[in-house]
């Protein structure tokens, strides 16, 4: 009974429009927990923390605040790469790409109460994250992105079309998406965009977001 709860749970922290990522070194020298607290204050439901610049030690730290603002705000905290972190601040996710471990293990590590999600690139990567047993998949990257350092070339929205005619597991476009193509990403049926930049370096990112949910709502009528 518990357990299916839980995965109710699961379901409904991934059932929102817009997915917030930390990056420090774009956030116009705030810091990322500054950064995390507009974001909440906007009415953010999801947020990962994804930090490449720092140490271990700074990085649990940071979540280790993150959960508590995160948990007294209902709002879902995902933690990039650092399984440990995440595991350890009882963050409700861990997102991992596909040169991570593999997810079996994560499972393994992690257990089935917390979220897994998978970056992808392509069909294929798609489909075997389902049967793999991802809770969501990353779709991109949509557009050319200069955040993310090791990445591919853009796959296009023709990826994304793809997820969303085939694959039945919650999603999120992500790469390169700002708010003048959002609404090309809307249209090929993106109901959850996931942002870095053009949240995090806005200089207004409480009316920025509001602008994007707003676009996001109408989006979906
Ligand atoms: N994964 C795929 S693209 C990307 C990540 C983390 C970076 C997206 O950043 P931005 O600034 O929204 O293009
Ligand atoms: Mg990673």
């Amino acid at each position: 009974m518990e357990k299916i709860c839980w995965v109710t749970a699961k379901k409904d922290m991934l059932d929102t429009d817009l997915y917030c990522i930390t990056d420090e070194e774009h956030s116009k020298g705030r810091n990322n927990i500054e950064v995390v607290k507009e974001m909440i204050g906007a009415g953010v439901k999801i947020i990962q923390y994804r930090e490449k610049n720092r140490k271990l030690l700074h990085k649990y730290n940071e979540c280790l605040k993150i959960r508590v603002m995160t948990k007294e705000a209902g709002v879902a905290f995902i933690v990039n790469d650092n399984i440990d972190i995440a595991m350890l601040v009882g963050a409700d996710g861990v997102h991992i790409g596909q040169d991570d471990l593999p997810i079996e293990k994560v499972r393994e590590l992690v257990g089935n109460d917390m979220i897994i999600g998978l970056s992808t690139h392509s069909p294929r990567q798609a489909e075997d994250a389902v049967r793999r047993g991802a809770d969501y998949i990353g779709v991109g990257p949509i557009y050319r992105t200069y955040t993310k350092k090791d990445v591919c070339d853009p796959v296009g929205l023709e990826y994304l079309k793809f997820v969303v005619q085939n694959i039945s597991i919650p999603y999120v476009a992500i790469g390169g998406i700002k708010e003048h193509n959002l609404d090309e990403v809307i249209g090929r049926g993106a109901k959850c965009v996931a942002m870095v930049t053009e949240i995090v370096e806005s200089d207004n990112i409480k009316e920025k977001i509001k602008t994007i949910k707003n676009k996001m709502k109408r989006g979906a009528l």
